[in-house]
């Protein structure tokens, strides 16, 4: 499993010669085979930020504990689900149950934004204006708010400051430059963010 995660990191650097695609669905493959239990969470809003820890390949590739997060949009009565607004590596900006989405990691946890009612629907509004865009690989230069691709803790950054009139920055460290997460967002610094708080953590 440490040389794959090798191998994959190798293809990230080199991504303008491999095809995103393949790239992306390969790791796509490795991050969904496997299912985790969970209790779900039985209080969830609108605009909470949900996160995934998992124990083997991404590690390697995002830094931080947290190797992804969403954000939750609205609840779906038809599958008697809540709905998550995720970008996500190889499939772009997509719309995904929350129990799938708890489902893939070992680790879970549910935050929420310290901000009115009204900005946590303005976020999720930002992240479903936003669906269908690709993924965004780039995790060395400064993310963009606007953007024609996003990464996972992009997205949910983007749309806190876009709801919040750019008062809310979910980014730990404001954009400065770290040596572990160089200028990115990781999904870490959101959940280290002094903005947000821990209502749901749970490990399968
Ligand atoms: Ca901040
Ligand atoms: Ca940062």
């Amino acid at each position: 499993m440490k040389r794959l995660g090798a191998i994959f990191v190798a293809l990230l650097f080199l991504g303008a010669t491999v095809p995103e695609v393949s790239a992306g669905d390969l790791l796509n493959y490795f991050w969904d085979t496997r299912t985790y239990q969970h209790p779900y969470p039985t209080d969830v809003r609108p605009g909470d930020l949900v996160y995934g820890h998992s124990p083997d390949l991404f590690n390697a590739i995002i830094p931080g504990y947290w190797i992804h997060v969403a954000i939750v949009a609205w609840y779906n009565e038809s599958i008697d689900d809540w709905m998550v607004i995720e970008a996500k590596i190889g499939k772009g900006i997509i719309i995904t149950p929350l129990s799938e989405f708890l489902s893939r990691y070992d680790v879970v946890a549910l935050q929420r934004v310290k901000v009115s009612d009204e900005i946590r629907l303005r976020a999720v509004q930002f992240a479903y204006q936003q669906l269908g865009k690709p993924y965004n690989y780039d995790y060395f230069s400064k993310p963009k708010v606007y953007d024609d691709r996003y990464y996972c803790s992009q997205l949910v950054w983007a749309a806190y400051l876009v709801a919040s009139n750019f008062q809310v920055n979910l980014d730990e460290n404001d954009g400065g430059w770290s040596w572990k997460y160089f200028y990115a967002v990781a999904p870490q610094e959101v959940y280290d963010d002094p903005m947000t708080y821990t209502i749901y953590y749970h490990k399968a």
